[in-house]
């Protein structure tokens, strides 16, 4: 009895100090309470159809953003990092659950009322971080999915943030663009009236209610393409609303209300290891700058809600650093799509856009398979930490589930999300070999410098955003390391590649494009 516990002993021993050193060299950069390792705190910035282009610090030379640069600057620049879509829901149901959006055929871009593409027994990265500790918290735009499919906007709006991991939420439905344009605190309608319910449709208008196609005289922005129905705000929307007269957004005042609302979720969870996802708004339609920044751009609202976002970002990061978080807390900075200028508003994004290149020389923008549809501004900084770098290596929004897995210890269940922490934290080059791309519900696949586009019917461009979408009825195949730009198309003359990249695409996307033997290649 006695030999077998010295035995035991013996063998516990050495494990539970060989954790408690590994534990303190994991945690020796942060911030330390009663001589308690604490785990670091986690932000993920989130930017709404930002640009490879749209940032100083890959390449903007007209459009100002000193806030975003600092971070570039001071941490990891990915230069090919990548949103898991070239829309908005797919992108942000894959950063949050680690699997491909095109695994879950209701991840398109959503309406205001469209049910939670999350299901409940999904792993997600906020609920992987509470198993950890962490306190959790969105702020911002949402966009994938409230409640089952009948949402009661006057009533407790479920399930959403909270029930797949968030502590705390304070969102925006969907997009500026859609009704309800109401903020959501937790599920209730923030300033809700019951004297003045909410009802919201997406088929048919409420009668009486004026529109911006009926209405034009009332608009204060014109809508160019979609966007004609409900008017809030002198802005017509897409979708119908009624009621709800009090708890309707102020557009112009939404970046400083999502900026207080994340700053306050820091100052009320400093002394708890937490995660805070701050989505802001910008700069997708309707762009709404604030007084204060409107025409600071010299590029029109476009730019102007792009400078007013940096300033957000920069107003977050003194907030950290206030409160002495800096060094404990790992940001990660990215967009959810490429960029486009006319998204359905005259808002002069066009006129006014001077040489700005918003999508940085690549070829595309939102909605595309090209690579300025889901390649973006990618940033990791954590003072103290991280060293300042350029990474080239592969990385993709979704691999940040198994990342921060890895970062806390946590199990990661994100499906198609890699292990990429020290990638991310830039002591590792060693990105990903492979990526599927996805536009639309269109996918592409990217293996090393190659990327294999399978022919896809319909235009090769949208007209009215003035996009190429990537669309071809043959075969494209293009070489980022000779021709970033895809302007030559190899697929006739590297059959040999063609037919690899084809093999490998299909072997995770399932055999969609015939059997191979039976390719054209010529
Ligand atoms: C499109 C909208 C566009 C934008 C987009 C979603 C029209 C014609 N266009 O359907 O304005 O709202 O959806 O953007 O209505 S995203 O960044 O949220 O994916
Ligand atoms: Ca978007």
């Amino acid at each position: 009895m006695h030999a077998n516990k010295i035995f035991t002993a013996c063998l516990v021993l050495p494990v539970v100090l060989c954790l408690f050193v590994s534990c303190g060299e994991k945690t020796k950069n942060n911030t330390q309470t009663d001589g308690v390792p604490t785990k670091p705190n986690i932000v993920i910035i989130y930017l709404d159809d930002l640009g490879y282009g749209d940032v100083g610090a890959y390449g903007a030379t007209q459009l100002k953003t000193p806030n975003m640069d600092r971070l570039a600057s001071g941490g990891v620049r990915f230069t090919n990092g990548y949103a898991a879509s070239a829309t908005c829901s797919p992108s942000r149901y894959a950063l949050l659950t680690g699997s491909y959006p095109w695994r879950n055929e209701r991840a398109k871009i959503l309406s205001g009322t469209a049910p939670l593409l999350i299901r409940d027994d999904q792993p997600t990265i906020p609920k992987m971080l509470k198993t950890q500790g962490y306190t959790t918290g969105i702020v911002g735009k949402w966009h994938i999915g409230l409640g089952n499919g009948q949402v009661d906007w006057n009533k407790r709006i479920a399930p959403g943030p909270n029930e797949v991991g968030f502590d705390y939420a304070y969102i925006m439905a969907a997009t500026q663009d859609r009704v309800p344009t109401v903020y959501i605190e937790n599920g209730h309608v923030v300033r809700l009236d019951p004297t003045d319910p909410i009802q919201v449709d997406y088929k048919n208008n409420f009668p009486g209610e004026p529109t911006g196609k009926l209405n034009p005289e009332m608009l204060k922005t014109k809508w160019h393409h979609g966007h004609f129905h409900s008017i809030i705000n002198g802005i017509s929307r897409i979708g119908y609303m009624k009621g709800g007269d009090e708890a309707k957004w102020v557009d112009e005042n939404m970046a400083d209300t999502f900026l207080v609302k994340a700053q306050d979720f820091v100052k009320r969870k400093k002394s708890e290891p937490f995660f805070l996802y701050y989505a802001l708004q910008q700069p997708h339609v309707p762009r709404t700058p604030h007084q204060r920044f409107a025409g600071s751009s010299g590029l029109g609202p476009r730019g102007d809600v792009i400078v007013e976002a940096d300033w957000c970002i920069g107003e977050f990061m003194k907030t950290l650093e206030s409160h002495g978080l800096l060094e404990n807390t790992l940001v990660v900075l990215s967009s959810d799509n490429g960029p486009v200028l006319n998204d359905g508003y005259y808002d002069e994004a066009v006129e006014k856009n001077g040489s700005h290149t918003p999508a940085g020389g690549l070829r595309g923008g939102k909605y595309s398979l090209f690579e300025a549809g889901t390649r973006v501004p990618f940033i990791t900084y954590w003072s103290g930490k991280i060293e300042p770098s350029t990474s080239d290596a592969v990385v993709s929004q979704i691999d940040l589930f198994s990342s921060l897995a890895s970062l806390v210890n946590g199990e990661s269940a994100g499906e198609d999300s890699q292990n990429l922490l020290d990638v991310l934290l830039g002591v590792s080059s060693q990105g990903r070999e492979e990526l599927i791309l996805e536009a639309t519900s269109r996918t592409a696949y990217r293996q090393g410098d190659w990327v294999m586009i399978p022919p896809y019917a319909g235009p090769a461009k949208n007209e009215h955003v003035n996009i190429e979408l990537g669309n071809d009825p043959d075969f494209q195949l293009y070489n980022l390391a000779s021709d970033l730009p895809q302007q030559a198309n190899l697929a006739i003359s590297e059959p040999e590649i063609l037919k690899e990249m084809l093999a490998a695409f299909e072997k995770i996307r399932g055999a969609q494009y015939g059997k191979i033997e039976q390719l054209q290649l010529e």
